[in-house]
């Protein structure tokens, strides 16, 4: 073994760089390319590689120590026949070598840019290309824009430079690791290994010695599926762009399925590290483990052995409310109450009000007088309008009253949201349905516009059926299911008469709500909604 100096790379224009992390001390063994330091610019978070496998010998920086190309990291004995790591992977070179080596010259050099690492999208549509062969562009400046059915991602130029070629157009599909550009860079230039980096080299500086006890963690799901633990929550690509996390740690949380926007930094101003994501799915493992065993998988079958098959992809708004809507179906344990509504007065009443809403530019169906019933029941019943705390120890009982209801859209199942239904009369609570709806139907609903539900409402009147059992909206305790009403022959007074009677399906969460709660809620709901003189009352 011979003893060999590691140096800081090429890390382009920057100097005293702060050292933000230390990944490894004497003794420890790396492998070429495994993250020795990690650098924090106030652009970028940079990791130094190792540029050859062998064992540290000495250490000559710390954290908090400053940094620039060419400042003595460690040294290592290098293992037999350890070459420098090769070359795209700048950073590994410069490392490799003295100050004065290839990181100095200053002939272009031609380099490609692939895309980088994009999570597990696959095949991604380019909807628009930023930059043309001869643009000049500095580093991070976007040079495409990929849409996948989650988020839109920007390519960034990993390094300045002038752009040779374009090798992708709009409309084309990419996936990490795909060839999009070719750029002249400066030598002195070149890329660190930065978030922006292409995908390959991010993989390559990887933690050397990832941690098979967690990947092997024995709620890991069977080895046919390709499928996530379903204990770790969907990764929020917004929220993982905006965490404080290395490109090694990225990468690490990538291939555990990680939501990074979900892990508590514990590193210098809240960065994340490698011990912060083994310790989340650790902690989400745990919960799993004492949930109980991974969920049965259902049989993956080959239809097309059977007969002729069309793939149609799921919408974009299944992709997200499907997973929601699983995850509350296992979770909560969910009971579902019955009840008929006499609204014989209701509908009454409701056709003498048509004529003068109509003139206000309201439709005003049977669920404007529902939402209003809701509101007022959910008063009596505050444990209704309330969602458990995390810990699932506490209940968070709400003083506000935000009634959300299920929108059948061309594009799938959307819930906007009343605010504050609690205030606002029927005739308010029918305009607000319209125009909520009507966003929702054009795909014009803001975040805000769906956030903040305390209870829902999902009305399949105007279609038809009986009764069904909704999915209750969690963190939400309750939903409401409303059927077609029809006029029933009810027995009163000796006789049977006929009775305007509007099906309910209340479904609610068993952790927070006994059966006699919840049959005296849908009691309470029925009795309101017979009473339509009460609902039309002004508003307090
Ligand atoms: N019984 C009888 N008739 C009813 C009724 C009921 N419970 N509810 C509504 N109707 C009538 C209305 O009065 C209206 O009749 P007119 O056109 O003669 O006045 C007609 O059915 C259509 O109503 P609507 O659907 O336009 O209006 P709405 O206020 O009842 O509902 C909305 C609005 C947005 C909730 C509805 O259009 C919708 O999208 N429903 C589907 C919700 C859904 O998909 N739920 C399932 C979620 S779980 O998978």
């Amino acid at each position: 073994m011979s003893t060999r100096q590691v140096v800081v790379p090429d890390i382009g224009n920057f100097k005293d760089v702060s050292v933000i992390e230390v990944h490894v001390k004497p003794g420890d063994r790396v492998a070429a390319d495994a993250p020795l330091l990690t650098l924090e610019t106030d652009k970028a978070t940079i990791d130094v590689p190792a540029p050859f496998a062998g064992t540290v010998a000495e250490m000559h920086v710390a954290t908090g120590a400053k940094v620039s190309q060419g400042t003595l990291i460690l040294t290592m004995a290098a293992e037999e026949g350890a070459a420098a790591a090769p070359p795209p992977a700048a950073a590994s070179v410069a490392a490799a070598a003295p100050k004065s080596g290839v990181a100095s010259a200053s002939a272009p050099v031609s380099r490609p840019v692939e895309v980088p690492d994009i999570g597990n999208f696959k095949d991604v549509p380019v909807i628009e290309v930023h930059v043309k062969s001869g643009d000049v562009v500095a580093a991070d400046a976007p040079l495409l824009t990929l849409e996948t059915e989650k988020a839109t991602i920007d390519v960034p130029a990993p390094f300045a430079g002038t752009v040779t070629a374009v090798h992708v157009g709009a409309g084309d599909k990419v996936s990490a690791g795909s060839l999009v550009a070719t750029l002249d860079v400066i030598a002195s230039a070149a890329p660190a290994v930065a978030a922006s980096a292409p995908a390959k080299t991010l993989a390559a500086a990887a933690p050397s010695a990832p941690p098979r006890a967690v990947k092997a963690a024995p709620v890991a799901p069977p080895a046919a599926a390709v499928r996530k633990p379903a204990a770790l929550p969907p990764v929020n690509e917004a929220g993982f762009a905006k965490a404080h996390a290395s490109p090694s740690v990225r990468q690490f949380a990538r291939e555990l399925g990680v939501d990074l926007a979900s892990v508590r930094g514990s590193g210098a101003r809240g960065r994340i590290t490698v011990d912060d994501v083994k310790s989340f799915v650790k902690s989400v493992m745990g919960g799993a483990q004492a949930a109980g065993p991974s969920l049965p998988q259902v049989p993956v079958v080959d239809f097309a052995q059977f007969g002729a098959v069309q793939i149609k992809p799921l919408s974009r708004v299944q992709k997200i409310s499907g997973p929601r809507l699983h995850a509350s179906w296992v979770n909560l344990p969910h009971v579902t109450q019955f009840d008929q509504a006499d609204i014989t007065a209701l509908e009454d009443q409701r056709r003498a009000l048509k004529a003068r809403a109509a003139a206000e530019g309201v439709k005003l169906t049977p669920l404007a007088f529902v939402l209003r019933a809701c509101a007022l029941t959910l008063r009596q019943f505050p444990t209704f309008n309330a969602s458990l705390d995390a810990a699932g120890e506490n209940l968070v009982l709400k003083q506000y009253c935000h009634l959300g209801f299920a929108a059948d859209t061309p594009n799938g199942l959307m819930v906007p949201v009343i605010r504050d239904a609690d205030r606002k009369d029927v005739f308010e609570l029918a305009r607000a349905l319209a125009e909520l709806s009507e966003k929702a139907r054009n795909g014009r609903l803001s975040g805000a516009d769906m956030q903040g539900g305390c209870f829902t409402v999902s009305s399949l009147g105007g279609i038809g059926g009986t009764a069904f059992t909704p999915i209750i909206n969690a963190p939400e305790v309750a939903i409401l299911g409303v059927s077609r009403s029809s006029l029933q022959p009810v027995y009163q007074d000796g006789a049977f008469v006929p009775r305007m009677m509007l099906p309910l399906s209340l479904s609610y969460d068993h952790r927070v709500i006994d059966g006699a709660e919840g049959a005296r809620f849908i009691t309470a709901l029925s009795q309101s909604l017979a009473n339509v003189s009460a609902l039309l009352e002004p508003v307090v």
